[in-house]
């Protein structure tokens, strides 16, 4: 956790956002996440409390829920007092007064006061305003506490809220910054024991428990679950059943959390045999190219949406280069013919989550209010497209792959055969996907690498495997 009063600040700049957006006082509501069974009720999943609730309130404890007074800027925490069980059973921990110390709460009382709490706030006609819920039992709580049918609760969350609360999230203070280094420091560490215990014959879940392995002993967990293939087109692979082999490529896709919830995520691609071949290198080399021409375009005021067309550009062009594409390399962009081999957006926020603040709405986040998501395929798949701000955290994240099943229906529909050398693409299926996924933090006039030494040039990522 921050000093107490980091919490303090943030909920007054949460009052401000949202007096300047015109909100008309009233009580926001911050639910924060329960337990969450497996398989029965003792058995849970990791326990992760909700961002937002970590962003203002920094407790990553179950069970906990707070209140913001927006007429008297008041905090109130609810809790439970520890139990005599608890003690057995969970050792002993801060009990619910130095809990309220600890997020410079101004108030604090027992969890069954709350649903009096807002109903005495809403009989006395006071807005009460909360974020979307997106787990099931918080949605069941905030219908049951405010008396809602739990099919118009999301409906109802406030907009002003979401937005507020955006604003602030995403613009990273100095003890931010320093967390998430922290966490890209620790995911190259994982990065860095993976890329040197890769051989053939070892397994993706060899390779997913050493990435585990520095996670845990970094003091987190991954901060989301790795990807770890021999598969690389399959764009999210949960599966760790392969084998490396001799000829192929290996991707990782992993990051580390640190133990206040900030978040790294990298991407690397390397070869199972010492060195790349003629082929990994040269896709290789224009996903490479393709970051830093991406990364080159990160300053204040440029759309993101920018940073995806000079990577998507770069890499049509180096299609081109191998045939892949035909024609104007440009144009294929313009029309969306490069998607087939880069379907994804070049990148995302980052912070207490990988995809940051997404739980209050992918369009909130990335998109300037009021402009909307393009439908064409590829683009409608990037998540970040507004104007970026010094403070930003975001990821810089080209891939090309060689999807053999969309190469297919492509061919069949006869998609793009103008642009598209498909006898030729059909010569790349089985390559597999190449990714380099790097943490960019916006600076006042420009951006700056986020994390340690780690350098992905081929001569680099050869070394690392020599
Ligand atoms: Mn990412």
């Amino acid at each position: 956790m921050f000093d107490p009063q980091v919490y303090a600040a943030r909920r007054a700049a949460l009052i401000r956002k949202l007096a300047e957006r015109g909100a008309r006082g009233g009580l926001v509501v911050f639910p924060g996440n329960h337990e969450a069974p497996m398989n029965y009720p003792d058995n849970t999943y990791r326990f992760r409390q909700d961002s937002s609730f970590l962003y203002f309130f920094g407790l990553a404890e179950p069970d906990l829920a707070a209140t913001l007074d927006l007429d008297s800027g008041a905090a109130t925490l609810y809790c439970g007092e520890l139990s005599q069980d608890d003690l057995v059973w969970t050792g002993p921990r801060p009990n619910r007064a130095e809990r309220a110390r600890l997020c410079a709460a101004d108030a604090h009382a027992d969890t069954d006061r709350l649903a009096s709490d807002l109903a005495a706030a809403t009989t006395a006609g006071r807005p009460i305003l909360y974020l979307p819920p997106y787990r099931a039992d918080t949605r069941a709580e905030l219908a049951s506490l405010l008396g809602l049918p739990l099919e118009a609760v999301n409906g109802k969350a406030s907009m002003d809220l979401i937005r507020a609360a955006i604003a602030l999230r995403e613009i990273k203070d100095s003890g931010e910054v320093a967390q998430i280094e922290l966490a890209v420091d620790r995911s190259i560490a994982m990065h860095k024991a993976v890329i040197r215990a890769a051989r053939p014959g070892v397994t993706e879940a060899d390779l997913m428990a050493l990435a585990y392995r520095e996670a845990l002993a970094g003091g987190g967990m991954p901060s989301f679950p790795p990807i770890a293939t021999t598969r690389g087109d399959v764009l999210h692979n949960h599966g760790y059943g392969h084998t490396l082999e001799s000829g192929g490529l290996f991707l990782l896709d992993a990051g580390a959390e640190t133990g206040s919830g900030y978040a790294g995520d990298l991407t690397s691609t390397f070869p199972v045999d010492a060195r790349y071949n003629e082929r990994q290198r040269a896709v290789y080399e224009i996903v490479l190219a393709a970051g830093r021409a991406a990364s080159s375009l990160i300053r204040p005021g440029v759309p993101y949406r920018d940073a995806h067309l000079a990577a998507a550009g770069v890499i049509a062009r180096g299609l081109a280069d191998l045939g892949i594409l035909k024609g104007n390399p440009d144009d294929a962009v313009a029309r969306g013919a490069h998607a087939l081999f880069f379907p994804h957006g070049v990148g995302h926020q980052m912070g207490l989550d990988v995809h940051d603040c997404e739980a209050l709405g992918e369009l909130n986040v990335g998109y300037a209010e009021g402009e909307t998501k393009s439908a064409q395929f590829g683009l409608k798949s990037l998540r970040m497209a507004k104007p970026v701000k010094p403070g930003m955290v975001l990821t810089v994240e080209p891939g090309v792959y060689f999807i053999g099943g969309l190469i297919a229906a492509w061919k069949t529909e006869g998609r793009f055969a103008d642009c598209i050398d498909y006898e030729e693409a059909e010569r790349w299926v089985g390559f597999g996907g190449v990714r380099n996924e790097e943490d960019w933090l916006v600076t006042e006039s420009g951006a700056r690498k986020l994390g340690g030494d780690f350098d992905k040039s081929i001569e680099a990522m050869e070394s690392l495997r020599a």
